[in-house]
């Protein structure tokens, strides 16, 4: 374990003024943090970036994650320590390649790290592992979540305890490769580009021992302010990857990453189900190729977590981040430049 502040390389005073929008570790390059607050801390879940010495291309092959570092704070501007290895690529029995964004759930004592990683075959699917602590280590089930596919898995429990799995991303996370319902190894490698209703993100409702979908695989609707579904055309406003689900004041905010427009955006709904009406974007563009984010309360505020290549300056090598996260009266929410 070590420990880190949450601007190491910054003079004092520039740190006690400027906590937020700072690298939260320098040690280790950091992506995709999904943010919980477990027994009283802040617990993150971030993929852990390598140099793995492949070259750079759309599917993101240069991604070659091999284990989950994960980090924890007492308050939003306090220390950062690294817990090390949660998960090694090497204990989970069907995994290929690629470790890609997790996410981490908690119910009835025990903590569930929930994770997309190539299997085999060279397709992305979903598992889970479990540990008696928010920090690990976790142990992987023996196999993928039956029905999971694509990436960045993300778990909202509900105020009724149910919990849901958002899940699906583009180009490199095959989400395309899923049209038809089972994985066509032979579909492009891209999603149309045309005036089409653009592929939605999936969600599944997980079974009480949040281990298993309980019942089948949904596509979300995201929808434009006409009710009419976003169109694959619409490259500044369709979901591309890296869906977060949060409930503010009874509604439920669905935000993701437009990929190749690199912003992130929202939409609102009354089920967590969707359908989702597309409301504004929340992050322009950072450093990097894109950001990918988590939105939790912590005391009485809201935070967002992000990562940008501020550290390397490399698209596969990133630095967490954290900033708040403001909404108008009217539950709406202010945009951030990052
Ligand atoms: O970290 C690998 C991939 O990059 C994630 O799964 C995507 O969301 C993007 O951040």
């Amino acid at each position: 374990e070590t420990t880190t502040t949450a601007d190491a390389s910054a003079p004092a005073d520039t740190a006690a003024k400027k906590p937020l929008s700072q690298p939260l570790v320098r040690d280790i390059y950091t992506a995709d943090p999904s943010a919980h607050v477990f027994a009283g801390k802040i617990y993150i879940y971030p993929s852990h970036d390598i140099e793995a010495g492949i070259p750079e291309n759309d599917k993101g092959d240069h991604f070659a994650m091999r284990d989950y570092h994960i980090l924890s704070m007492d308050s939003i501007n306090g220390k950062v320590t690294d817990h090390g290895v949660g998960l090694d690529i090497k204990d989970i029995p069907w995994a290929g390649r690629q470790l890609w964004a997790p996410d981490a759930a908690f119910k009835n004592g025990t903590y569930y790290l929930y994770f997309p990683v190539k299997d085999k075959q060279d397709v992305f699917r979903i598992g889970v592992a479990t540990s008696k602590s928010p920090s690990g280590p976790f142990k992987a089930e023996p196999t993928p979540i039956a029905g999971s596919y694509s990436i960045d898995p993300a778990v909202f429990t509900d105020t009724d305890g149910k919990a849901y799995m958002y899940f699906g991303g583009l180009w490199g996370g095959q989400l395309q490769r899923w049209q038809k319902g089972t994985y066509d190894a032979k579909a492009p490698e891209k999603e149309p580009n045309t005036a089409v209703p653009a592929i939605g993100p999936r969600v599944a409702k997980l079974t009480a021992d949040m281990k298993h979908f309980d019942g089948p695989v949904k596509e979300i609707k995201i929808l434009d302010e006409n009710g009419k579904p976003l169109l694959a055309s619409d490259n500044n406003r369709r979901f591309f990857e890296g869906g977060w689900l949060h409930k503010y004041n009874g509604k439920y905010y669905f935000s993701y990453s437009t990929g190749d427009t690199h912003l992130l955006v929202y939409a609102t709904g009354t089920s967590p189900y969707g359908p989702f009406t597309y409301q504004g974007v929340i992050m322009k563009p950072v450093q990097g190729w894109t950001t990918h984010h988590s939105i939790i309360p912590i005391k009485d505020k809201w935070y967002i977590f992000y990562h940008d290549t501020q550290l390397s300056g490399k698209t596969w090598l990133r630095n967490i981040k954290v900033t708040e996260l403001k909404r108008r009266a009217d539950g709406s929410i202010e945009t951030i430049t990052p």
